[in-house]
């Protein structure tokens, strides 16, 4: 069988560690634009940030106050704050994978979604994703740790999972959960995807089933493996990290070939960079064999199965 050309992106996750309850977007930017600098040092032409990479993880608190609650969500992208982030990518032709809150008006209402964008390396916008797949719960609930109220603070996204020509290939975006519903991946490689990015933010402490905290670490590779190879794509998933707000967050980001081998993995909890020259070719080896999905695949028998 012949071996298709290579198509090389050179691709780096930029993990972060905490980020303060208090932390400044401009002091957050710095540090997205630190990292992005190391990146572009080593050659990466895309960098992949967490989900909600320039706040803290807010859904971690109840909160009553709306004003207080919109104050972590970014009513423009690129704004004031995020701008500098955008220019200085656009000046090193990079582009970037970025999680934020999103807080828009649209249908005459206020709408506010968990959302991801992704800019190409001249800073134009390629696309934006809401994430559909919102864990934890809508009301407080005193007996936990911490919050996990994405339920109350964002709409659950309604678009689906996009996938897009960028970077020389078919690329896709999801968040943190939706990494683990194994629709996500299949959704976007029935439109072709061979890289889907995504952020996440993971406490090792998962109140509703404390048992399997120490297998975090465990499921988060487990899903982003079985993701990459039963698809045949290449994998990002980007960590905020550490103790945050007195919340250890799992780091491990790592870049998963479409084999399922992680090819590169984070060591610590904190910012840190890591880079790999992805192969888009390199997705055929599994979509035209073992994941064929046009010689192997059996929809007609998957009842109940949209796709
Ligand atoms: N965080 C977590 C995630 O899916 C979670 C929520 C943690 C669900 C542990 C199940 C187990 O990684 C976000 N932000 O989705």
């Amino acid at each position: 069988m012949s071996t298709p050309s290579p198509r090389i992106v050179t691709v780096a996750a930029a993990q972060l560690g905490p980020i303060a309850r208090g932390e400044s977007r401009a002091a957050v930017v710095a540090r997205l634009i630190a990292l992005l600098h190391r990146a572009h040092a080593r050659g990466a032409t895309l960098v992949v940030y967490p989900e909600l990479a320039l706040t803290t993880f807010f859904p971690r608190w109840f909160m009553a106050d709306q004003a207080e609650i919109d104050g972590f969500f970014e009513t423009e992208m690129p704004g004031p704050d995020t701008r500098p982030l955008f220019r200085e990518a656009a000046r090193l032709g990079v582009g970037f994978y970025l999680g934020f809150a999103e807080l828009t008006r649209e249908g005459g209402r206020t709408r506010r979604f968990n959302s991801a964008i992704l800019v190409d390396g001249q800073g134009g916008v390629v696309g934006r994703y809401r994430k559909v797949h919102l864990p934890g719960h809508r009301e407080h609930e005193p007996w936990r740790a911490f919050q996990h109220l994405e339920k109350r603070y964002f709409e659950p996204g309604e678009q689906g999972f996009p996938v897009w020509d960028a970077f020389g290939g078919r690329v896709g975006m999801c968040l943190c959960n939706d990494r683990r519903w194994p629709e996500t991946y299949r959704t976007m490689a029935l439109q072709g995807a061979e890289l889907v990015l995504l952020g996440y933010n993971t406490p090792l402490h998962y109140p509703p089933v404390p048992q399997h905290d120490h297998l975090q670490g465990f499921h988060n590779h487990l899903v982003m493996q079985a993701g990459a190879y039963q698809n045949g794509t290449w994998v990002v998933g980007v960590a905020k990290a550490g103790r945050e707000e007195g919340c250890d967050l799992l780091g491990q980001s790592c870049i998963i070939a479409p084999t399922g081998e992680i090819v590169a993995q984070c060591a610590t909890v904190g910012d840190e960079v890591i880079v790999h020259d992805v192969d888009l070719a390199r997705c055929d080896e599994i979509k035209r064999n073992v994941f064929n999905f046009a010689l192997h695949r059996r929809p007609d028998q998957y009842a109940g199965w949209c796709g």
